[in-house]
């Protein structure tokens, strides 16, 4: 093995942006054959009067762009207004266990879906049902059910109309059992920022890149999945902001972006350097590298003074010296070895800190899909508080959420537990009796499934069996519940296993218009930064019978409950702006004026009482955590265990899967792979495109195995390799999550190599 050479890693030689971007864009629209007014929908995108993107939750400016879109919302606007369908014809021709053996890019191809449609066991075929059959069947099996024991799931797409609609829904009848998909992704920002700053969302508004001056950019790919982040980027780093990049993978978005708004830089093949510092932490070694960045800070304060800022630090902040305590007490030697960065690194990016008049910190799920990711946005927070980079112009927090509107889900009601609801409110406004006791999250959800506790389970969205961690045991399960329930744009494998009644319920999707008596229907969403923005579609139905997400929940409800005069299911789903009314009684201080401030150019901002220094904590003082551990995997060094890290694609929107290009890492082909560290490659004795398998290595006896995995030599520290989600999720254990939110540990699954395999 001595005389092999050192495989050389793969790697993406243009710009993010640049031609690559358009080229990337008509590969996917040439499969997707998308209807002829998508042009028109996409220059209106994410504009005033157009229709907000579905792809991420990225801001949208006051004053936009002539083009607002990005390489992703573009696939993501091209798959949606697709010209292909997927009619009950396609059911006859193919049974349910045939197409569940299809993947996920083949389900998705065959189109947008049509009609009703109701799973026959005998025939093992879906057929076709009339809407108004289709939602009276599923009304009278939901009322022989205990609520209690039924699952109301909703992905972060759902606009906020139908999303006050859904959780209204399931409080009416008698439950909270409300997951969505933040439960696996932002959820761990939702718990621990509210418990040091007591807001549950970023402090930060789009504004706040003109001001700063340091950005620490923490496991987040924008060239990927928020691409218009790129623009704001590149204008700071023009301005001379330092932007301090941490994350394992040198993604090439935080390398260099060739702005496709430019000419010149097209032109010229030019492009903007974006981070100045690049931090190759190993996967969960974030709480290590910050706190070691924060323990430099403390070293200048003591040597030169000035660096933190005291009055801020008295007025506003709480537990402060335990904190301090903890981090002197750190050895640079234990830092060192858990980030897998050197300590030269970690102080100059603390010297960068305490220079920088305003700092933002921008993260993503490298940090929340952790064991201990809960403690890492502390650690972050932390960093933040100490020069009162919060609650100020250029400074603070900023999570970079995912799904288009699922902040907003949470906003108005999406959510599992009662004392995140108005209930006094919902009481008086709709005589109702909401649940008290806690409801199921994600996590909870799968585990009453894995029990048999659960009995049904109704979609807003998503694609849960393929999302989740323990993706066999899950799917194993799923066939057990009585009732399955998928509103749907199109095909996806957990649809094709049914419950013991199985049903798909079509709907729009947000380019299309939503005639409702006469009137195209507005619908609204929430940016990342808390700005709430008007939507319309209007694109012609990809089928004239297809119903809004609004109009099957109101029917379905209707159909469910007693009639009560307080709860107008059948108003709210011919006029939306019914429901706003009812959304801004509720929720006043935030949704005032709805109707008018939507249409406000940029969107309305609801507001974040933590970024005015005004703090909903324990203590009413932003909280200075101490971490339980070094490592948030928590897994510790054990031989031969690798630390897998399941990311996205750039030809992907989660379960999604466009096509097989990963251009901006370099990688074309399938999906079926790993990325490793040539280092570690020659150390296994592995050749690049060898194929081996992987077996999970959590110590509950449980087997988790994926096989047929190409090896592809990437930078990568040693120890740590990456792959794709959906396809790794087998061995992710549902075991493993943040121990405050329950989010799975998605970036830190422990595993083995098998290498004869
Ligand atoms: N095109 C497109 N856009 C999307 C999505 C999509 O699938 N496709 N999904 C949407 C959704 S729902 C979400 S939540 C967001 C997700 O957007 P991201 O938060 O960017 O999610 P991931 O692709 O999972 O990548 C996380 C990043 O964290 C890094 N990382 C992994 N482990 C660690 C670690 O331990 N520490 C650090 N510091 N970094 C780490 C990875 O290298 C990667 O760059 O994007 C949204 N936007
Ligand atoms: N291993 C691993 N697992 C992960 C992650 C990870 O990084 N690693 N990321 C996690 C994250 S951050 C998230 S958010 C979840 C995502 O989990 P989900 O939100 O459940 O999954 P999606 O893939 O976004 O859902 C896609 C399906 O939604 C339906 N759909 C699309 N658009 C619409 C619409 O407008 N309306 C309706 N009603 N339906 C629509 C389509 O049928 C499509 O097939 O996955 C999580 N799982
Ligand atoms: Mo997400």
């Amino acid at each position: 093995m001595t005389d092999r050479e050192r495989p050389t890693p793969h790697s993406y030689d243009g710009p993010v942006g640049g031609w690559g971007s358009p080229r990337g864009i008509a590969q996917v629209t040439r499969a997707a054959r998308p209807v002829p007014g998508m042009a028109e929908t996409l220059l209106r995108q994410n504009k005033q009067g157009g229709t907000m993107c579905t792809s991420c939750a990225w801001g949208k400016p006051r004053h936009p762009h002539k083009v607002e879109f990005c390489e992703n919302g573009a696939k993501a606007t091209a798959w949606d207004l697709t010209s292909i369908r997927c009619t009950p014809d396609f059911f006859r021709d193919h049974t349910v266990t045939e197409l569940y053996g299809w993947s996920e890019y083949d389900l998705e191809m065959a189109g947008r879906l049509t009609r009703p449609l109701r799973y026959d066991a005998e025939t093992d075929r879906y057929l076709e049902v009339d809407w108004d059959e289709a939602i009276a069947a599923i009304a009278a099996e939901m009322r022989e059910l205990d609520p209690r024991r039924t699952c109301f799931y909703a992905s972060g797409k759902a606009a906020l109309e139908p999303s006050f609609l859904w959780a209204l829904f399931a409080r009416a009848w008698g439950h909270c059992n409300l997951p969505d998909s933040s439960n696996m992704c932002h959820e761990t920002t939702s718990v621990a920022l509210k418990k040091v700053i007591g807001s549950p969302v970023g402090t930060c508004t789009l504004d706040d890149f003109q001001h700063c001056d340091a950005i620490f950019y923490v496991g987040q790919n924008p060239g990927t999945n928020s691409p218009r982040i790129l623009h704001p980027l590149q204008q700071a780093a023009e301005r001379g902001c330092h932007i301090v990049a941490i994350n394992p993978l040198k993604e090439k978005g935080l390398i260099e972006f060739a702005n496709p708004q430019r000419p010149w830089q097209m032109t010229m093949g030019s492009a903007t350097e974006i981070a100045d510092r690049y931090l190759q932490v190993r996967a969960g070694g974030d709480i290590a590298v910050l706190t070691g960045i924060a323990k430099h800070v403390l070293e200048l304060e003591d040597s030169r003074g000035g660096v933190l800022d005291h009055d801020f630090l008295a007025e506003h902040t709480h537990d402060l010296q335990p904190w301090m305590d903890w981090v002197r007490a750190q050895e640079w030697d234990d830092l060192e070895r858990v980030a897998g960065i050197p300590r030269a690194q970690m102080e100059d990016a603390g010297r960068i800190y305490a220079e920088a008049k305003a700092v933002m910190g921008i993260y993503g799920m490298g940090l929340t899909q952790h064991v201990h990711g809960s403690d890492a946005i502390g650690t972050l927070v932390n960093l933040l508080l100490l020069r009162g980079n919060i609650g100020r112009p250029g400074a603070g927090c900023s999570p970079v959420r995912g799904h288009s509107n699922v902040q907003g889900q949470r906003t108005v009601g999406i959510a599992e537990k009662p004392e995140q609801v108005p209930n006094d409110r919902l009481r008086e406004e709709f005589g109702i009796e909401p649940p008290m006791e806690e409801g199921w999250n994600t996590t909870a959800f799968l585990n009453a499934l894995l029990d048999g506790e659960a009995q049904a389970y109704i979609g807003l969205g998503g694609n849960l069996v393929r999302a989740v961690p323990d993706q066999d045991r899950v799917a194993e399960a799923w066939g057990r519940m009585q009732l399955t329930v998928h509103i749907a744009t199109r095909l996806n494998r957990t649809h094709l296993l049914p419950g013991r009644s199985s049903w798909i319920l079509p709907c729009l999707v947000r380019q299309e218009e939503d005639i409702r008596d006469g009137v195209n229907q507005h619908v609204s969403m929430e940016d990342s930064f808390s700005h709430i923005h008007a939507s319309i579609g209007r694109r012609k139905p990809a089928d004239p019978t297809l119903r809004s997400e609004t109009a099957i929940i109101t029917a379905l409800a209707d159909a469910v409950l007693e009639p009560n005069p307080n709860l107008p299911w059948q108003d709210w789903g011919r006029d939306y702006s019914l429901i706003r009314k009812a959304i801004s009684r509720i929720y006043s201080a935030q949704f005032y004026d709805y109707e008018e401030r939507m249409h406000w150019e940029g969107g309305f901002y609801r507001g974040n009482d933590a970024g005015q220094r005004i703090w909903h904590t324990a203590s009413g003082k932003a909280e200075f955590t101490v971490p339980v551990a070094l490592d948030q995997t928590g897994l510790g060094e054990r031989e031969g265990v690798y630390r897998l890290m399941t990311l996205r694609s750039n030809d992907q929107f989660n379960t999604t899967v466009y096509g097989y290009s990963d251009r901006l890492r370099g990688i074309e082909g399938d999906r079926m792979l790993i990325m490793m560290s040539p280092d570690d490659m020659m150390a296994e004795g592995l050749e690049p495109e060898q194929r081996i398998a992987l077996d999970g290595a959590a110590d509950d006896n449980i087997r988790r195995r994926v096989e047929g995995l190409r090896v592809l030599p990437y930078d990568l520290p040693r120890g740590c390799i990456a792959g794709y989600f959906p396809e790794l999720n087998p061995l992710s254990p549902l075991s493993r999550h943040d121990l405050a939110s329950g989010t799975p540990a998605a970036k830190g699954i422990p595993v083995r190599l098998d290498i004869g395999a």
